[in-house]
């Protein structure tokens, strides 16, 4: 039987076929639905959604160790958080299949930086998967696993956004049985204490070249011959793009690129006259070739950043041909006549809003994060000055107070950010004796990923009902003593709160606490009108940036259909102008 699956989607089939029986993840664009297609079997197959990609990382490698397969999903960045246990798992290896399933976003469509993943493959020294297409996606989580087992190795799954998110027919297979646990003890092969921690650096080394040896053979990589005047080097979903732009060339497909199948490399490229590798993101493939003594082409014609596309190698392929590169060009899909421009937004009747506008009155530095209340970078709010990564709005703002910042620094963390990597930001602020103010917008979900369950919100991935993390409890036992909780959409309420705590000497924690509206699906209240005749087009009301308010020079509207009722603007309306009724003045 074959079904239309996104790659992701074919992941979990593959997931599932497998045997697996331990899923673990943390959300994060092009990787989120993995995991939630996984939470389908959960009768075969325990999964949760973790606190961050070290613990999901974790769990899954106590999984392994006790024979079970397991698997875990995050996105490229998530490797990073996840980084530590990855370098030591490589020279403890496993005895249930081990993968993670790791997606990469070439282009940055929804990431703050485009890293290879493929370069903690070789960091790591285990082996990595990429799939072309959903087919092949789920085909490798199987051999990902079985080699995982046969080399006692984890592994790497890498995907990236067009192989995550576009659809391709899959043939279904059926489930294979899954191992039950039974964990070994074995102290010399499990805890990699430096007198046996040595022993096992030697075979991670040893292993490496078996591995070689066995991407050499593997299925997952193979040569097809054409024309032999030129041969190209197709990596992961550049496969796709090759055959399409070059399809008189000679390709050897790579599937598993690390540890490098010399054996292969060597014999494709003594077989053409013309080596061009063409890989997404960094030269990988290409400087090992060269390592080789393999003369070859590659990031001097493919680009280096962003994701390649066929229309992208159509240019690559002008250039070798002498031609002008925007002779490779499509013609260009015809723009539609006069759309306009959508800047991002907070959403209507979105809660992080009100803290924004609290913010806006007080000359204070924020030290945003990431997730939707990233938005309070744009105008009209203005309210963000910095983001790192996960969890740095907090210790950001602690670095700031203490390098001596004359003005008062503020800290903004999501909730599923907070329990991801706040915490101990938090602990730090308090254990340090800061002075910075730190607020968790709790909307009360993972709201930028797609709203999923976080270790706040009383829910698991499996659909159970469990406890739910008290933000300000974990506040106050990290030794917060100031801590308050807000409702955003009481602005002077939330300005009230802001103000005493910024202005206090000792570190405080605000928590503002309010559903995300898209994920409930209520409306907060009656729409709002604008009454023209009261209006005087002050702006106050603009200056919220709520994407139901229109002006232009003549008046300012609100767009009935797209106000959810939350009455932030009725309350920053000074001439009562904005009322809840029939929309007289407006037509
Ligand atoms: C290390 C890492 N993992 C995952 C992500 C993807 N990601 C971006 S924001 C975010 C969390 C957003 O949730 P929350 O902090 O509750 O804020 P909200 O979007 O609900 O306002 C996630 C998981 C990331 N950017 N970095």
């Amino acid at each position: 039987m074959t079904e239309l699956l996104s790659g992701n989607e074919a992941i979990a089939r593959g997931i599932y076929e497998a045997g697996v029986t331990v899923a673990t993840g943390y959300p994060g664009t092009p990787s989120t639905e993995i995991l939630e297609a996984v939470s389908r079997h959960k009768d075969e197959i325990y999964c949760e959604w973790s606190p961050n990609e070290k613990v999901a990382f974790e769990v899954a490698a106590g999984a392994a160790l006790a024979g079970a397969r397991a698997i875990c999903t995050m996105k490229h960045v998530g490797l990073n958080v996840a980084a530590d246990p990855l370098m030591t798992l490589s020279y403890i290896g496993t005895v249930g299949g081990f993968v993670a399933c790791v997606a990469d976003d070439p282009g940055q469509h929804s990431s703050q930086n485009e890293q290879d993943t493929r370069h903690y493959a070789r960091f790591a020294k285990i082996p990595v998967f990429e799939p072309a297409d959903s087919q092949e996606a789920k085909e490798l989580v199987g051999l990902a696993l079985e080699i995982s087992e046969r080399f006692d190795t984890p592994a790497i799954l890498r995907t990236t956004t067009r192989v995550s998110h576009s659809r391709g027919l899959v043939e279904l297979g059926e489930r294979q049985g899954a191992r039950a646990a039974a964990f070994e003890r074995n102290p010399p092969r499990y805890v990699p204490i430096p007198i046996w921690g040595r022993k096992m650096r030697v075979k991670v080394e040893e292993r490496l070249g078996r591995l070689a040896e066995e991407a050499s053979r593997s299925p997952a990589n193979r040569i097809e011959w054409r024309d032999r005047n030129l041969g190209i080097v197709a990596v992961g979903i550049a496969y796709s793009f090759v055959r399409e732009v070059f399809p008189e060339a000679s390709v050897l497909k790579l599937s598993w690129c690390y540890p490098f199948p010399d054996a292969l490399l060597k014999e494709f490229a003594a077989g053409v006259e013309r080596v061009l590798v063409v890989e997404e993101l960094d030269d990988i493939v290409e400087e090992h070739l060269r390592s080789l003594g393999v003369p070859c082409q590659g990031k001097g014609l493919v680009p280096r950043i962003g994701e390649l596309s066929t229309d992208r190698l159509r240019e690559t392929r002008a250039k070798m041909e002498g031609r002008d590169p925007e002779a490779g060009r499509m013609p260009p899909v015809p723009e539609a006549a006069d759309l306009p421009a959508r800047p991002p937004v907070l959403c209507p009747g979105c809660p992080h809003r009100g803290v924004f506008h609290g913010l806006g009155k007080r000359d204070v530095v924020v030290t945003g994060d990431i997730g939707c209340y990233s938005l309070g970078v744009f105008p009209p709010l203005n309210r963000t000055d910095t983001i790192l990564c996960m969890g740095a709005g907090v210790t950001m703002a602690h670095g700031m107070d203490k390098a001596g910042e004359p003005r008062k620094v503020v800290g903004i963390v999501g909730d599923s950010t907070f329990f991801h990597s706040g915490i101990t930001g938090l602990l730090d602020v308090a254990y340090n004796r800061g002075s910075s103010t730190i607020i968790v917008v709790d909307n009360r979900t993972t709201a930028m990923t797609g709203h999923q369950d976080h270790p706040g919100t009383g829910r698991t991935l499996m659909g159970e009902a469990t406890v739910e993390a008290s933000i300000e409890d974990i506040g106050r036992a990290c030794g917060i003593r100031r801590v308050a909780t807000v409702d955003p959409y009481d602005l002077k309420e939330t300005a009230r709160v802001l103000a005493a705590e910024i202005d206090a000497e000792e570190p405080s924690l605000i928590v503002s606490r309010a559903p995300c509206p898209l994920h409930t699906r209520s409306r907060l209240g009656p729409p709002r009108f604008i009454d023209r005749d009261a209006c005087v087009q002050c702006g106050n009301c603009v200056k919220l940036g709520c994407p139901a308010i229109e002006s232009d020079d003549e008046s300012v509207r609100i767009n009935e259909l797209l106000c959810s009722g939350c009455g932030m603007c009725e309350q920053v309306c000074k001439l009562d102008a904005i009322q809840v009724g029939e929309g007289a003045g407006d037509e």
